[in-house]
């Protein structure tokens, strides 16, 4: 596995503010306007952030995957920050593969790639071997980066299979992010980390890890004593500790600043980010 230009000591932190799953009534202060987002984007990225994975909401806050809402998004936090944007592929459990498909026609720098079909919850993410490979072909094509989402030990061998069969991502990097403590996917344990990581493919030139909810903590742990990157964000967790909501996405992403710096990682600006996943220039 190589990292090849971005020096060891350097920390990726990834901000998944939004997410599909949380309603704005029961947590108001989740960001689901675009105010809110750029808002929440400017000060991650103060904070310490270099990439944003996006979802987005309509107007009655609900999780929307519209194409004209994704680029006008796309170009906000552009506008307002350079933050490496990542849209969600993923959407939320109902969206339809094939408007899936078509987020990419809003030009993110990064997008979303999972791996294989998860229990997610009382729901099943959807994501068939068909539909990973038109979505992987289709982000070679308009040279997007992906970022390999992997929710368990069977979507890292299908990394390794997708690779081997469709050659290298755009850019020819090829950055993982380990979502860890789905209800349906691997637990968010050191143990399944380690266990993860061990069977990543050679390809691999970097990899980030989140923990869902209560394993956010053991997995950030477990990523920096690994070498990891880290993502974080209210898509993945809500509270700071039991009974103790998180009252902005800034809080989770100055957290984990922290942590890396006990663990002499400093944050990577958006410019080494970007080298390090090769996004194409703009
Ligand atoms: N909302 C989940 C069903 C992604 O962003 O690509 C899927 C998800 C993964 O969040
Ligand atoms: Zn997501």
């Amino acid at each position: 596995m190589r990292d090849m230009s971005i020096a060891p000591d350097k920390l990726l932190i990834t901000v998944a503010p939004t997410g599909a799953e949380t309603a704005k009534q029961d947590c108001p202060q989740l960001p689901t306007t675009l105010e809110e987002l750029v808002e929440t984007a400017k000060r991650c990225e103060a904070a310490g952030a270099a990439m944003i994975h996006v979802h987005i909401r309509d107007d009655e806050h609900k999780p929307t995957i519209d194409v004209g809402r994704l680029t006008a998004t796309v170009q906000a936090l552009r506008e307002s920050t350079d933050l490496v944007v990542q849209l969600s592929t993923g959407g939320s459990v109902h969206d339809p593969l094939e408007d899936r498909l078509e987020v990419l026609d809003a030009d993110p720098d990064s997008c979303s790639l999972t791996m294989g079909t998860t229990n997610f919850g009382d729901d099943v993410f959807s994501n068939p071997w068909p539909f990973i490979t038109e979505l992987y072909q289709l982000s070679q094509d308009r040279q997007v980066v992906p970022e390999f989402e992997l929710f368990d030990l069977g979507h890292v061998a299908s990394l390794r299979r997708l690779l081997d069969k469709h050659g290298l991502p755009y850019g020819g990097r090829v950055h993982v992010d380990l979502v860890m403590g789905v209800p349906g996917g691997m637990p968010g344990t050191a143990d399944a980390l380690v266990a993860a990581v061990a069977a990543l493919p050679e390809q691999t030139t970097s990899w980030s890890a989140t923990g869902i909810g209560r394993s956010t903590l053991a997995v950030a742990l477990a990523s920096l004593a690994k070498g990891g990157h880290l993502r974080v964000g209210m898509e993945d967790v809500l509270t700071l500790a039991k009974g103790v909501p998180v009252e902005h996405n800034d809080q989770l992403v100055d957290r984990v600043v922290q942590l890396g710096r006990l663990a002499q990682r400093s944050p990577m600006t958006p410019a080494e980010a970007r080298e390090l996943l090769q996004v194409r220039p703009r």
